[in-house]
């Protein structure tokens, strides 16, 4: 069996590192009193982990990760912007404070490995190389879409890319993804299934049920827990008896890590072990990464169960803002390097909002066409 390994994102108290059982409330509440000087500590401690981080990853492959950062960041504004124009309707997850997740995780992977997500899914198809134009036309419901707009925002899906959607249902991708890392493991390849869900997906059958079949059968899946800390307006508090997701995997027997899902590189790093595990031995693993959003849960959401002073406190640890900090004290960024980067995504996102707007809607014969049942042709 691997080693558990639990990286806190603040050090633990001896009580918080307690698993389950009485005084698990307690446990919790003490864990909302923060202390500006602890507070404090914990930046400078992080902030100090990411400069050491940063002497492990080349150059180019650092800024790439900042330009995907800014780059969803960016798209995400200008979503929102469309949707409050009426160009775009039905649901539309936002995943602004999250970017550090996606492409964290996702910068350590091969081509040729498979991701699934939930609805909350702009950032993962960007990242996983579907066109900033095919994103948007899919938000807008138009054929230039990856999904020829019959998806819209919860369903992006590009299999050439090896991104296998886009689910609506919670927690509906776990299973599906362990059957991918199933016939991936039956065909002989070392290729990897990452799968991304929310931690309220955590208290649903599908995904121990998956966790003890992968495990089981030693299958290369990598489970990632966004740990945002809300399902819908419920805080996680309310609706988990053991509220550090990383621990579920104790009771299939598998590897787990609680990661700080605020620093691109060590979601990197936590991501490079986990695939290792699942590449050389067929072993999975759950990573909680602990993240933030920073827009409520969708464009309708009107936030009333956060208070203004969370949502700056984290704010505080914009990921995007702590990387662009770091690289520059390390010399790897200028203002002029900034600048760069921000105009070269505001062209991308114009371009992809333009062609959004010019792609025309799907034809009616559309509606029977990529379905899996298809009863119109013989
Ligand atoms: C099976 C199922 N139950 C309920 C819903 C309604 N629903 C949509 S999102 C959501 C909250 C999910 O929260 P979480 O898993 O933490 O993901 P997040 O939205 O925070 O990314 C719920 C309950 C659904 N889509 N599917
Ligand atoms: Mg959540």
């Amino acid at each position: 069996m691997s080693e558990l390994k639990v990286t806190p994102m603040r050090p633990r108290t001896q009580s918080e590192g307690a698993s389950a059982g009485a005084g698990v409330a307690e446990e919790r509440d003490e864990r909302d009193r923060i202390d500006p000087a602890e507070l404090q500590d914990e930046h400078e401690q992080r902030h100090q982990e990411q400069l050491k981080h940063i002497e492990h990853v080349d150059n180019e492959t650092l800024l790439k990760m900042l330009y995907q950062m800014v780059l969803i960041r960016r798209f995400e504004e200008k979503s929102a912007e469309s949707y409050t124009l009426g160009k775009i309707g039905g649901f539309c997850h936002l995943y602004i404070g999250q970017e550090a997740v996606a492409v964290g995780t996702l910068s350590a992977l091969r081509p040729d490995d498979y991701v699934l997500t939930s609805y909350r899914d702009h950032g993962h198809a960007l990242v996983m190389g579907t066109s900033p134009d095919e994103v948007m036309a899919e938000l807008y419901g138009k054929i230039g879409g990856c999904s020829k707009g019959k998806g819209g925002s919860m369903h992006l899906f590009d299999a050439d890319k090896h991104f296998l959607g886009g689910h609506g249902i919670v927690g509906g991708q776990i299973p599906l993804a362990t059957g991918v890392a199933y016939a991936t493991k039956y065909r002989g390849t070392d290729q990897a299934t990452l799968v991304f869900f929310g931690e309220a997906a955590v208290n649903q059958g599908a995904f121990h049920e998956s966790l003890n079949m992968a495990q089981l059968w030693k299958l290369p899946c990598v489970y990632i827990c966004e740990n945002n800390q809300y399902g819908m307006g419920t805080s996680l508090k309310r609706a988990m008896s053991i509220s550090d997701v990383s621990q579920k995997a104790v009771a299939y027997g598998m590897a787990a890590e609680f990661v700080d899902g605020m620093d691109v590189l060590a979601v990197r790093a936590a991501t490079e072990r986990a695939l290792e595990r699942a590449r050389k031995e067929y072993l999975p693993s759950l990573l909680e990464i602990r993240t933030y959003r920073f827009m409520g849960h969708s464009m309708s959401d009107p936030g009333h169960y956060r208070t203004r002073a969370e949502i700056e406190r984290y704010q505080e640890r914009d990921p995007i803002k702590v990387f662009g900090d770091n690289l520059r004290e390390k010399g790897l960024l200028d203002d002029a390097g900034l600048k760069e980067i921000e105009g070269r995504v505001r062209a991308e996102v114009e371009h992809a909002v333009k062609f959004a707007d010019e792609s025309p809607e799907p034809p009616p014969e559309e509606l029977f066409t990529d379905i899996y049942a298809n009863p119109i042709k013989k």
